[in-house]
């Protein structure tokens, strides 16, 4: 089979409970993976990058993709320290580059990275999954941020359903769901308190969705060069969930807005990384249709699916079920591979992971996830499920002569 897209999982590195020889054992080949230890801003050290790449690579495994080099809050409000953390950024891409590591995974997401609002949804069947409920979402911004403004979001029966929700917690109830709110950024533990958040919050009341547009371009025009020095190519990860949140700005959350990121720094190196699970929440997003159009700038990708629920919620569903259309998605991306390795590398592969999984089995015996939604063995399923969907969809693709068909242009 010569179609195959490289199968990844995501390592949280040495203090994941996950290690790289369980890793090895799901049938993955590569990781994506980051040096979580080094606060946003700063630089990445050169040695410790060489470090990182030869745990990866005794365990023999590869250090394709990194996810993420967040993107400070400086450089996002164009506010303090911004100027010297792109300046980080940029000698950061140098040493990756110089690493032999060809993506960086990074998002633009005002304060949060992404949210959910149940982190252990009990399913029918005995798996735990996450959950976002947007009425939950609202009980915290009303109620324990007192988010000035709050009160004008949602319609009258989602603040009662909020309000219902508060009231029934009780203060046990709301610290965890405060804590684990604050919480919710991957790898790292930033101990925000509620006033840290409101601070976070304030630097963003001059700055709506164009003019984060607009730092989003100075941050692109500064790096991309830098990048492509380098040969990194960037992927920028959707919003999750792909709305606007506290009132905060969002601008990367349907595809004309991926296009106008794009258009931005017209670069291959200025690139996507296509999330299914983050794009999935909406269905105006026709996913296929994504992959397919803009397939030449997708550097990353991360399948998972979503079931979209009444009223807003959604839930983590198994990787073939759900909303998301998975066997349509894999093919688009199966083709856009082919039809990349016709037009520039024959080697080239599409890197995948499976995003998120529930905790099942064995996962609830073990020490808990580095991350919430990443548990080992509900991983290895989607993983599993997933490595069927495209041996299958690769074969069918090849007995039909895909790979003969004219290159696209990069
Ligand atoms: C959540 C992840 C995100 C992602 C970052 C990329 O599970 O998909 O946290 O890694 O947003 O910068």
């Amino acid at each position: 089979m010569r179609n195959l897209m490289e199968e990844s999982m995501r390592w949280f590195g040495p203090a994941d409970s996950v290690t790289l020889d369980e890793i090895r054992q799901t049938g993955a080949t590569a990781v994506f993976t980051a040096l979580h230890e080094i606060p946003y801003g700063e630089a990445w050290p050169a040695d410790l990058i060489a470090e990182r790449r030869a745990a990866v690579a005794a365990a023999g495994l590869a250090w394709r993709v990194v996810e993420s080099i967040p993107v400070s809050e400086a450089i996002k409000t164009r506010t303090g320290d911004f100027a010297r953390h792109i300046e980080n950024y940029r000698l950061t891409l140098q040493r990756i580059g110089a690493a032999g590591i060809e993506v960086v995974v990074y998002n633009f997401m005002p304060v949060l990275d992404w949210v959910r609002t149940d982190l252990s949804h009990r399913l029918a069947d005995g798996t735990e999954t996450l959950v976002y409920d947007p009425k939950k979402f609202a009980a915290f911004d009303l109620f324990a941020l007192q988010r000035p403004g709050a009160e004008a979001d949602g319609t009258p029966a989602q603040r009662a359903a909020a309000h219902n929700y508060w009231s029934a917690l009780g203060d046990t109830g709301r610290h965890h769901f405060i804590r684990q709110t604050l919480d919710l950024f991957p790898g790292v533990r930033l101990n925000l308190s509620l006033d840290d958040f409101r601070a976070m919050l304030e630097r963003y009341t001059q700055i709506d969705a164009t003019r984060l547009r607009q730092h989003l371009q100075l941050f692109l025009e500064a790096i991309v060069p830098a990048a492509e020095a380098a040969g990194v190519r960037l992927a920028i990860h959707p919003d999750d969930p792909p709305f606007p949140v506290l009132g905060l700005p969002r601008i990367v959350s349907t595809e004309a807005q991926l296009r106008a990121i794009l258009g931005l720094v017209d670069s291959p190196a200025n690139g996507l990384c296509y999330c299914t699970g983050s794009l999935g929440v909406r269905a105006d997003n026709d996913l296929a249709g994504i992959a397919r159009r803009l397939g030449p700038r997708i550097h990353a990708v991360h399948l998972r699916s979503v079931q979209r629920e009444p009223d807003g919620v959604f839930y983590e569903a198994n990787h073939l079920e759900g909303s998301v259309d998975m066997p349509a998605v894999v093919r688009a991306l199966l083709e856009e591979q082919a039809a990349r390795r016709r037009g520039q590398r024959s080697d080239w592969r599409v890197a995948f992971r499976p995003d998120h999984g529930h905790a099942m089995l064995d996962d609830f015996r073990r020490p808990p996830p580095a991350c919430p939604g990443y548990p080992l063995i509900g991983r290895l399923r989607g993983l599993a499920e997933l490595r069927g969907l495209q041996v299958g969809l690769s074969a069918a693709l090849d007995a039909r002569g895909v790979d003969t068909a004219p290159p696209k242009p990069d």
